[in-house]
């Protein structure tokens, strides 16, 4: 069957026609999905970021204009103390009131960690190999009965990993949560960097690439299978009116921490960011800024290194706050910035196969493509009120990147034992450490055991004397 004349046509007009290079070889099949796979591109879209990234640089903030950001910063005094203690009070009353909803990417292709699956199924449990997706499930099953209000789960996956996603949680029973929604990520061609060519993955098959996590907010506004509710839509028949929301990667991460949601709320904040101090200018986490006087987050690739070593005249980072990518967004915001603006792409080199016009299927050495993707973060300048909030990152965050070295199993298993063991003592317990304070062995404790200090301590014999493995659940 010949291609489809309009679709012949419009890939005349945007400069694609090679993408039917071998239209003739592909069996009837394999010509309809392609054929859709073609027709779901928007052409338009990829000129346009062909012209603004492929051909050209994207354009950089004026140094001069780039400021530290305001920050409600750690409580150190017993005001600054009492002011959190009431803002948790408000957290916990829009949790108690079943107003908000906890949203969790996991769409990402977890390249660099090296993992065959989805990055949600790999078992970073310290003693009992749980995965991340059980550790979050369980916290937000936990909170659910502590507040007696079903908290709802969404879990953005991506096109490449949503059926092993989706079969690791049901085989698993949803690790018993009652609301758990998985949704779909957009996806976006890869182009050659040279000629701006849309690639082949393979014959009828073009090569793409999930949109990034950006792409969560529309993805959160499609409609839902066979044309029901989008997710958003769901939310807002369950009364939700604010979503927390977190990256897979982190099993530290307080999951709907209610003393931000309540700083959040005490700000009429649209969206809110948690911030962590820099440890050294060139880690690798964004920093939320502000450019002229509007709050901004630039990537750590895109931060020049003039802008990231400036320090304070006793020698911390200006440009201190690190996102740790834990935020919170009103429902409202999300649905006026899907109607009203798209956030901006930006632009990867990388490493990608194709198919080049000979038929033969190219392992590239060096990076020779553009992907493209969108940054959630890049919602921060289109809110109109906003807080960024610190935390402490001893307590929430370590992310699951690498699989040696900084940011790798062996760092994140080493970092949640050495929380655990401080639950244990603040609840009276001894725990044998290492002269370096580090934990020698595995500490677990289950969410569905304990959520946090506080509540560990309620449940813990006298007495307790750690000194190998320990899993509470
Ligand atoms: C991200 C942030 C960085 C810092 C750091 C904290 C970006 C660009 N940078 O860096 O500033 O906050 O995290 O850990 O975000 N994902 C999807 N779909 C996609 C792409 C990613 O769901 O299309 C998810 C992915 O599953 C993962 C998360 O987003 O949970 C982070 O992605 P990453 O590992 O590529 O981001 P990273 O470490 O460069």
């Amino acid at each position: 069957m010949p291609p489809a004349p309009d679709l012949v046509e419009r890939l005349e007009r945007h400069g694609q026609t090679e993408l039917l290079d071998h239209w003739d070889k592909l069996d009837l099949a394999t010509q309809r999905s392609f054929e859709a796979e073609l027709r779901a591109i928007d052409f338009h879209l990829v000129d346009q970021l062909k012209e603004t990234l492929v051909f050209a640089d994207p354009a950089i903030d004026s140094i001069d204009s780039v400021r530290p950001v305001e920050v409600s910063r750690l409580p150190r005094t017993d005001r600054e103390r009492v002011a959190h203690r009431l803002a948790s009070e408000v957290g916990e009353a829009i949790l108690a009131e079943g107003q908000a909803a906890v949203v969790m990417v996991a769409g990402g292709q977890g390249t660099r960690l090296g993992f065959n699956g989805p990055k949600g199924t790999y078992p970073i449990g310290p003693v009992s190999a749980s995965s991340l997706f059980q550790i979050h499930a369980e916290k937000v099953l936990a909170l659910s009965r502590r507040y007696g209000k079903t908290i709802p789960l969404y879990v953005m996956t991506s096109p490449e990993n949503h059926a092993e996603t989706e079969l690791f949680f049901e085989s698993n029973n949803r690790f018993g949560l009652s609301h758990l929604r998985l949704f779909v990520q957009g996806r976006m061609p890869a182009v050659d960097r040279e000629t701006g060519k849309i690639l082949l993955d393979g014959p009828g098959r073009v090569a793409m690439s999930p949109d990034g996590h950006g792409g969560t907010l529309t993805a959160l506004a499609q409609p839902g299978v066979d044309g029901g509710l989008s997710c958003l839509e769901e939310m807002k028949e369950l009364g939700v009116q604010t979503l927390f929301y977190f990256q897979v990667d982190n099993p530290m991460v307080r999951i709907a921490d209610p003393t931000f949601l309540g700083l959040h709320r005490e700000a009429s904040a649209e969206v809110s960011f948690k911030v962590v101090e820099k440890l050294k200018p060139d880690e690798k986490v964004g920093v939320v800024v502000e450019v002229d006087g509007r709050p901004q987050v630039i990537e750590y690739s895109d931060l020049p290194p003039a802008l990231a070593e400036l320090r304070e005249p006793e020698g911390s980072l200006q440009l201190w706050a690190g996102s740790i990518a834990i935020h919170i967004f009103e429902r409202s915001f999300i649905e006026r910035v899907v109607q009203q603006s798209q956030l901006p792409f930006h632009r990867a080199f990388k490493k990608v196969p194709y198919l080049n016009q000979d038929g033969q299927r190219i392992e590239p050495t060096e990076p020779n493509a553009v992907k493209f993707e969108r940054f959630i973060f890049d919602a921060l300048p289109l809110a109109e009120r906003y807080a960024v909030v610190e935390t402490d990152r001893i307590l929430e965050f370590e992310p699951l990147k690498n699989a040696t070295g900084a940011d790798s199993p062996a760092s994140v298993r080493q970092r949640m034992s050495d929380l655990f063991a401080g639950w244990l003592e603040a609840a009276g317990a001894r725990v044998v450490r290492r002269s370096d304070g580090t934990v020698p062995f595995g500490i677990e404790i289950s969410p569905l055991f304990a959520l946090d200090g506080a509540e560990l301590r309620s449940k813990l014999p006298a007495g307790l004397v750690v000194e190998q493995p320990l899993h509470l659940r």
